[in-house]
């Protein structure tokens, strides 16, 4: 495993509806996340936060609120991901909401040319301005990282598309929306639902999804969503959906990550302190690193 870590900060909250996750990245650093991967012998390098431009005013793009807003800090993102990857380290991204991802991937996949993806979250992250019932861009970055949507998303970093439908799974989905849905089946995306986690239990569903996105790729991304978890464990989120993965699925599912040795890069998104309980879902995110880092209880 890389044990070269290069944390990154990006303080957006324009891509979600409920303001708040631009203090993600503060909330993580100050559960002591530097610390406690530096207690595990892991070398950290914390490159602060990327600027996001504070708009002057709110704008909808066909459908994309803040589009220019967003594809700029993205764009910013893409950049220094792809620096921090160049510098051969991995890069560990603090969100911000959700259309980070866009950056993240895109700074990754320079360097990848077969990426596997793993996404963590309630939600499938798979509309475009056509199927959005809401215009957020953070219910977009998955269908624009796999090629769909609007082309200032789709091209962030200057190339497209940046991942292959067969190596990417979401784990942990719950809330789908109709065209998220016919662009699943269209494109056969492999998504274990709770449906799945229920029946089949975290740990088979482990097993597939890490066969899955390593069977022919060059490096896994993980994308960690907090509301994937059950917001009783991670309240801090702009939109919780019940019926969840508890904090030991999340701990079981990373530690079998972590022994499998196939990330590359990750990112921990939605952390929004202003909902929050005492911090409790930015600790919860410090707690599930240390796991995908290979922390031990023994
Ligand atoms: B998140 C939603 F309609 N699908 O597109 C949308 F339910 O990054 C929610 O996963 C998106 O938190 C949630 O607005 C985006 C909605
Ligand atoms: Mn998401
Ligand atoms: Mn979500
Ligand atoms: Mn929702």
């Amino acid at each position: 495993m890389n044990k070269n870590i290069s944390i990154v900060g990006v303080p957006l909250d324009l891509g979600a509806d409920r303001r708040g996750v631009d203090m993600g990245p503060s909330a993580i650093r100050y559960a002591g996340v530097v610390a406690r991967l530096e207690q595990m012998g892991l070398n950290i390098q914390d490159r602060g936060d990327i600027s996001v431009t504070r708009p002057h005013r709110f704008t909808e793009t066909e459908n994309h609120k803040y589009l220019d807003e967003v594809v700029e800090a993205n764009t910013k993102l893409a950049e220094v991901v792809s620096e921090i990857m160049q510098e051969g380290r991995f890069p560990l991204v603090l969100g911000g909401d959700h259309s980070i991802a866009l950056g993240t991937v895109a700074g990754v996949a320079r360097h990848k040319k077969n990426l596997g993806v793993i996404w963590f979250d309630a939600h499938g992250d798979l509309n475009t301005g056509e199927t959005s019932p809401s215009g957020n861009i953070h219910g977009m970055p998955l269908a624009a990282s796999l090629g769909f949507g609007h082309e200032r998303l789709v091209n962030i970093g200057g190339f497209a598309p940046k991942l292959q439908p067969e190596n990417v799974v979401i784990i942990g989905a719950r809330d789908l929306d109709r065209g998220e849905r016919e662009l699943i089946k269209r494109i056969g995306l492999k998504v274990f639902t709770m449906h799945e986690i229920d029946k089949l239990g975290m740990a088979r569903v482990m097993e597939e999804a890490i066969a899955h996105v390593s069977r022919q790729t060059d490096g896994v991304h993980l994308s960690l969503d907090l509301d994937g978890l059950d917001p009783h464990d991670a309240p801090g989120v702009g939109t919780p959906v019940i019926g969840g993965i508890s904090y030991r699925e999340g701990h079981l599912a990373l530690e079998m990550l972590a022994e499998a040795d196939v990330l590359c890069s990750a990112e921990f998104v939605e952390v929004n302190p202003i909902l929050d309980r005492e911090n409790a879902t930015a600790r919860v995110a410090v707690a599930l690193m240390s796991s995908a880092f290979g922390d031990k209880l023994l």
